[in-house]
């Protein structure tokens, strides 16, 4: 386990890509992939989609990925077809070290020895959305933060939709940006979900509304500790200039921080008046409404009564979303709309069914112990929490504390079970369950009528499943046949 330490600001500066580099890299990406060797690291989403891109610049594409060849046969049979090279299995130096660009995975760390070594002969390492950014024209709001970006990413969107804007969305979310960009970046704005690992392999990117919704601990298995996964997490301001917007969250520390080094203009939200006095515009958050004031403008009430998102921390998710579709050109009618017409994103807390009057809710993207907190602190009422999965070294023993007096059990599962046990046990009764469907069988066991049954796992899922979304869908799937038995019986 990695301990945290402090932040200092000197952690929030990151070493530029060096001159000589970033000349190779331009004279590439100037509209020259024609004749050059693209080496493709990662045959999941974005590599596939860089691949698409590259070959069709008239580059030579090879794809390397150290996984499963047997579940990388469709991905790489898409591969052959256009005409790109696969090399499924372990990383190998040789293929890396012919190539003129090497472009990496968001799951793939920069720092693997091949990659290493192929960097220190010249061979620039860049990641999708750096590639992306070169050949980037439409303007950018980028969203980020450990937990929130999804959903506000979406808000976001739905914001300058409403305003009559064409929209992209896309980044960590799932559509990566050099798709756009390959189908003729036809939006007059584009919304990008960016995660830290993008943001590690990305120098040029540069967009003119940022928004950072909160730093916690995740992803210790890919960072030394918890100050250099902020510091990767502060590259999203890196270029921006005075005439940007940067959109912070005044209640959190680590996001204020990266607020004293910021060029551009410098928007809050949070629920103290006093911490948004200084701002440039901010959003003030009660239990109901939104008090937004941008510059010397009168402040202007949204109501959030219409907003079906549980929380305080999708408060502040819309909170930060009316912020920056504002400074993205939005209109406040538009703003309002959008709020109330938001019904919230699949395995976000989402409510799945009730059986014999107990709730059960798949939040099965919360995969670091913070959004477990955020989602528990939305119920009233006893829960029996679901979690496990691969806890990524992070640090589990909050858990306790945020579990005692909130759940009633905990029944744990997957690599991170016994770790959750050791913690969780001397303050709630611990289950222990060898499935998805084992679990929710022995929640709904140990629940009664108005309890609620919540899968937030506080670990990622590759241990069981592809990713988080086929891990709801599993925890869905027990439901229904819970639900099935249940109306039969
Ligand atoms: N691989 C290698 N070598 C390695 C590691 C992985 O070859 O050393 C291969 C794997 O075998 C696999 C492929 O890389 O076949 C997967 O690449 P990837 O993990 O980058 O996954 P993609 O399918 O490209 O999805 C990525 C993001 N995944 C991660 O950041 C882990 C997706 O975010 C994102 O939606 C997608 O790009 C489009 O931008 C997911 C995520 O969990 C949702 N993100 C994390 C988060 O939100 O917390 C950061």
């Amino acid at each position: 386990m990695k301990s945290a330490r402090r932040l200092h600001a000197a952690d929030l500066t990151t070493q530029p890509i060096n001159e000589s580099t970033n000349q190779r890299i331009n004279e590439l990406t100037n509209m020259q992939l024609e004749g050059k060797h693209i080496v493709v690291v990662g045959l999941g989403v974005t590599g596939r989609a860089v691949a698409r891109f590259a070959k069709s610049r008239g580059a030579s594409v090879c794809v390397a990925d150290s996984g499963d060849a047997g579940a990388l046969a469709e991905a790489a049979a898409e591969m052959t077809a256009l005409g790109v090279k696969t090399q499924i299995g372990p990383h190998r130096t040789e293929i890396f070290a012919g190539a003129d660009l090497i472009v990496v995975s968001p799951g793939v760390s920069e720092n693997l020895a091949p990659l290493r070594t192929a960097a220190a002969s010249g061979v620039p390492v860049i990641g999708e959305i750096e590639l992306a950014c070169r050949f980037m024209t439409t303007p950018m709001v980028a969203v980020s933060g450990t937990n929130g970006k999804t959903t506000v990413t979406s808000l976001v969107g739905e914001m300058l939709r409403h305003s009559g804007r064409s929209v992209f969305v896309g980044g960590n979310i799932g559509d990566p940006l050099i798709g756009y960009i390959q189908r003729g970046q036809d939006a007059e704005i584009a919304v990008v979900e960016v995660s830290s690992f993008q943001l590690d392999t990305a120098d040029r990117f540069h967009p003119k509304v940022a928004v950072m919704l909160n730093v916690a601990e995740d992803h210790l298995d890919r960072y030394p500790d918890s100050a250099a996964y902020a510091a990767s997490k502060a590259r999203l301001f890196r270029n921006q200039e005075p005439a940007d917007t940067a959109v912070f969250n005044a209640s959190d520390p680590v996001v204020r921080a990266m607020a004293e080094s910021c060029a551009a203009r410098r928007l809050f939200f949070g629920g103290q008046e006093a911490l948004l006095k200084e701002a440039a515009g901010s959003a003030l958050m009660t239990d109901e409404t939104l008090v937004v004031r941008m510059g010397g403008a009168v402040a202007e009430e949204i109501s959030l009564a219409g907003f079906r998102l549980r929380g305080r921390h999708n408060r502040e998710n819309a909170a930060a979303a009316v912020l920056a579709a504002l400074a993205a050109g939005a209109d406040f009618d538009a703003v309002r709309t959008a709020l109330d017409a938001f019904a919230g994103l699949p395995h976000r807390l989402q409510w799945v069914g009730t059986v014999k009057g107990v709730d059960f809710y798949d939040d099965s993207k919360a995969t670091n112990v913070d959004a477990v907190k955020r989602a528990l602190e939305t119920f009233s009422s006893p829960v029996v929490l679901l979690l496990g999965g691969r806890d990524k070294d992070t640090d589990l023993s909050s858990l306790a504390g945020i579990a005692a007096g909130r759940v009633k059990r905990a029944v744990v599962m997957g690599e991170a079970a016994a770790r959750l046990a050791s913690v969780l046990s001397p303050v709630v009764p611990v289950t222990e369950a060898a499935s998805m469907a084992e679990a929710v069988n022995a929640a709904f066991a140990d629940s009664r009528p108005g309890e609620a049954v919540l899968l937030s796992p506080a670990c990622a899922s590759f241990d069981w499943y592809e990713n988080y979304a086929r891990r709801g869908e599993d925890f869905c799937r027990a439901v229904e046949a819970i639900e099935r038995r249940e109306s039969n019986g």
